[in-house]
Formats: C-alpha cells, sequence, structure tokens
C-alpha cells in the first residue's frame, strides 16, 4: 500500500526515537538537505527547456570557481539552492561548498545551530550537457562546543567525525542515499507525492567485484601498483586474476559510487604524476569523506592506497586526495600492491596494455 511506504521525512524521525540521544536539531537539518535535493533535481531536469525567467532554473552568472573549473548554471543554480535553502532553519553554524572559496557565514539575521555542512552541490558537471547522471554530495559535521562563528579550522575534521553523509543523485530516477552511521539506506523520490520514499534498505556492497571504474586516459601518470592492478584485470582469464574484468567510467563518482553500491566493483581516482601539486582530483572534505563513510557503512573500502580516507586529518578546506573505493576484497588487493611497491617488493609484471610512453615503463 503505496501510503504505507517509509519517507524520508518519517525514517528519519524514527531513526532519532531509537537513538541513544536523539538530536532534534540533525533531523530538522536533514529535511531541509533533502528539501533541497528536490529542488536541484527539478533544476537539473529543466535542462534545455528552461527558459529564461524560469525560476526553477533561472539564469545565473557563472566563472572559475576556486578549484579552477569553469562553473556550468547548474553549479551555481544547486550552489544557491543548498545555502538558501539550509541556511535559515538554525541547525548550522556555517557551511563549505565545492563553489566557495571561503566557508559560508550563516547571515546574522538568523540563528545559528550546532553542525556544520559541507557539500558539492553538483558533481558531475561535465555531464550535464550530455545529459549524464550528476548528483549533489553533502557531509554533517559537528560544530565544536562554545563556537558560533566557525573558522576554516573549524571545518577540519577528519571524516571519522562526520555525523551523517549523503548523496542525491539526478538520473532516470532522483535519489537520495543517506548513512546515519548505522547503515546505508536509498529513497527514491515519488513525483507524485514530491517525496524520498525508501526503496533500498540497508545497502551493501558485494565484496567481491569484477568490475572497476577509472579514468585510463591517465595512465601514464600513475604509480605502478595501480598500473599492475588495472593491467591484471584487463589481462582476465589469461593471466593472474583468471577471470574476465568489466570496466566502467561515467565521469560521476555519485553514480560510479551508486553502481556499485547496488552491484559492487571498485572506482578509483588515484594518485597521477600528471599535476604534481594535486595528490589527486577528488576533493577530501565533500567528495572523498562523505563517499567513503557511505562505503564503509555498506560493508565496502575505502583508500588512498596508502591509509582509510576516514582517518585522514585535512590540512585545507579544498584539499584534494586519491581515492579508492568500492568492494573490499578490491580494495585490499590495491592496498597490498602499493604495500609491495613501497617495500620494494613489487611483483614484476609486463604491460600489453600500456606501451614504451609510460613514465613507469620497468622493463
Ligand atoms: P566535475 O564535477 O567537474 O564534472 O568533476 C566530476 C568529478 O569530480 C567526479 O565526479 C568524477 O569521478 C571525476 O571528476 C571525473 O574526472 P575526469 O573528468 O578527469 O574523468
Amino acid at each position: 500500500m503505496p501510503y504505507r511506504r517509509t519517507t524520508l521525512s518519517k525514517f528519519i524521525i524514527e531513526d532519532q526515537r531509537r537513538a541513544a540521544a536523539p538530536e532534534p536539531e540533525l533531523t530538522s537539518l536533514l529535511n531541509d538537505i533533502q528539501t533541497a535535493c528536490k529542488l536541484i533535481a527539478v533544476a537539473a531536469s529543466r535542462g534545455g527547456i528552461a527558459v529564461p525567467g524560469d525560476t526553477r532554473a533561472p539564469a545565473v552568472e557563472t566563472a572559475v570557481n576556486v578549484q579552477g573549473e569553469q562553473q556550468k548554471p547548474l553549479d551555481v543554480i544547486a550552489n544557491d539552492i543548498m545555502i538558501g535553502t539550509c541556511e535559515w532553519g538554525g541547525q548550522l553554524a556555517g557551511m563549505v561548498s565545492e563553489e566557495m572559496e571561503q566557508p559560508y557565514e550563516i547571515p546574522a539575521v538568523y540563528p545559528r545551530g550546532r553542525y556544520l555542512l559541507v557539500f558539492d552541490p553538483l558533481d558531475g558537471s561535465s555531464n550535464i550537457d550530455v545529459n549524464m547522471p550528476v548528483g549533489t554530495i553533502f557531509s554533517v559535521l559537528r560544530c565544536p562546543e562554545g563556537v558560533t562563528a566557525p573558522g576554516l579550522e573549524h571545518f577540519l575534521q577528519p571524516g571519522t567525525a562526520q555525523v551523517a553523509a549523503g548523496y542525491a543523485i539526478y538520473g532516470p530516477t532522483a535519489m537520495l542515499v543517506l548513512t546515519l552511521g548505522a547503515g546505508v539506506h536509498g529513497f527514491t523520490l515519488d513525483p507524485e507525492i514530491g517525496a524520498f520514499t525508501l526503496t533500498h534498505p540497508d545497502m551493501a556492497i558485494p565484496p567481491d567485484s569484477h568490475e572497476f571504474a577509472v579514468n585510463v586516459s591517465n595512465e601514464r601518470f600513475w604509480e605502478p601498483p595501480v598500473r599492475r592492478y588495472v593491467d591484471e584485470c584487463v589481462e582476465g582469464t589469461a593471466g593472474v586474476r583468471g577471470v574476465d574484468f568489466n570496466m566502467r567510467w561515467i565521469a560521476s563518482m555519485v553514480a560510479e559510487v551508486h553502481r556499485i553500491l547496488v552491484r559492487g566493483g571498485l572506482f578509483m581516482y588515484p594518485r597521477d604524476a600528471k599535476d604534481p601539486s594535486k595528490p589527486g582530483r577528488l576533493r577530501l572534505m565533500y567528495e572523498a569523506n562523505p563517499m567513503a563513510m557511505i562505503v564503509e557503512q555498506a560493508g565496502g573500502a575505502a583508500s588512498t592506497g596508502r591509509g582509510r580516507i576516514l582517518e585522514l586529518a585535512p590540512a585545507e578546506i579544498h584539499q584534494r586526495v586519491p581515492v579508492i573505493l568500492g568492494s573490499r576484497s578490491e580494495v585490499e588487493r590495491l592496498v597490498r600492491y602499493h604495500a609491495e611497491y613501497d617495500a620494494g617488493e613489487d611483483a614484476p609484471f609486463k604491460t600489453p596494455l600500456f606501451n614504451a610512453r609510460s613514465l613507469f615503463r620497468t622493463a
């Protein structure tokens, strides 16, 4: 009976009832976040049919953001929606967004609360114009006790400090996937009632998988353990893995992680030598950390290749980090390869997939 379905709002309230120390402000904040994701879903769906004056996808000024990337209009719209929907409720002391260089101060007209919200308002922007899935990634931290005007340093908390993490994916259906630290649950937006309804309770990543996702065009910049892993996957039944692999690359982390939550696999944007000033492409605070919490809560693993992502001590709010996440056995294998390489015990490997151009060729 559809009216008996569990909506996200009901789920959050019931979760708080079960909590040893209920946090009603968190319930309100999560409800504001889901409202923002509904508004972004509508804006994302307008696409080419958005007309001047369409309040659901208004004309906006774009610029090159703090990441050095040219913003898409939907980047700006999604950021404005997150800020405008979450700033007034009294649950937040501050926000950090991929699209803003400095933390956002809650206007004095609004009360301040005990949480910090860190988010990527629109992940996968390069997919917008080609009608591929994009998403919103968010992470909720506690504001240190007694701090009402948080500075940069108050946001620099490890991923293990997250109170909640989640993402919305705007694909064939809009979904919101959430963890409050006790499992991962997926909610599908029912457009007829405008509510996210529980469709994927207790999501679990299969421990083993034969599907990997990486941007192979960066191969010549990878470290040897990454090339070893990918080479072995490509060799399939002819190589040491003894099984054939499949590959995916959607260029939208949200879509890759969602696929892995549903059917397993490994996603990585590893350290590469393309730009030595950047240890990876993905950002720690609002991409790697929330996704790492979700993946671990679903039984998977999330590593830089040399350490657990959630235990990293952030140095900057926009810092980048290598990301390897997904089915636990595959992540553990790749971590082992990094350790063997660092210890000089790397297995010799030929590289039928990669030719002499590579920086790392050893033969
Ligand atoms: P955009 O939001 O700029 O499109 O970047 C998306 C992303 O941060 C992540 O979602 C993808 O996995 C990754 O970048 C894709 O990077 P490449 O474009 O280098 O493949």
